[in-house]
């Protein structure tokens, strides 16, 4: 997995159940980002958000794991156990969700 500026690319967009890998990198050449894991409802589903934050509320979305703010240029991994449904990889930094910078993967 790769993360662009306000993006996130993922190398696969459907993974097996079970114990799941995340590697993400910051690809950005200035601005930190991370990586949270949260399971949706539905593929179209829109993540509980404080406004005031410019974040999303983890708690109330489901926080199931994450690569913890990247500087610039660095990796991180998380590996996770997944049911099969819909999940959603977004950054969290203050504006990014609301930037575009998420994407779903299916567990089958
Ligand atoms: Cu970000």
């Amino acid at each position: 997995m790769a993360t662009a500026n306000m993006g996130i690319t993922l190398s696969a967009k459907s993974v097996n159940a079970g114990k799941v890998t995340f590697e993400a990198n910051n690809d950005s050449k200035d601005v930190v980002h991370e990586m949270v894991v949260a399971p949706l409802a539905s593929p179209d589903a829109i993540l509980p958000f404080n406004e005031g934050e410019g974040k999303v509320d983890e708690d109330a979305a489901g926080h199931i794991g994450e690569v913890a703010e990247l500087e610039p240029g660095q990796s991180g991994a998380l590996t996770v156990n997944l049911k099969p449904g819909t999940y959603i990889l977004y950054c969290n930094i203050p504006g990014h969700y609301m930037a575009g910078m998420w994407t779903t993967i299916e567990v089958k």
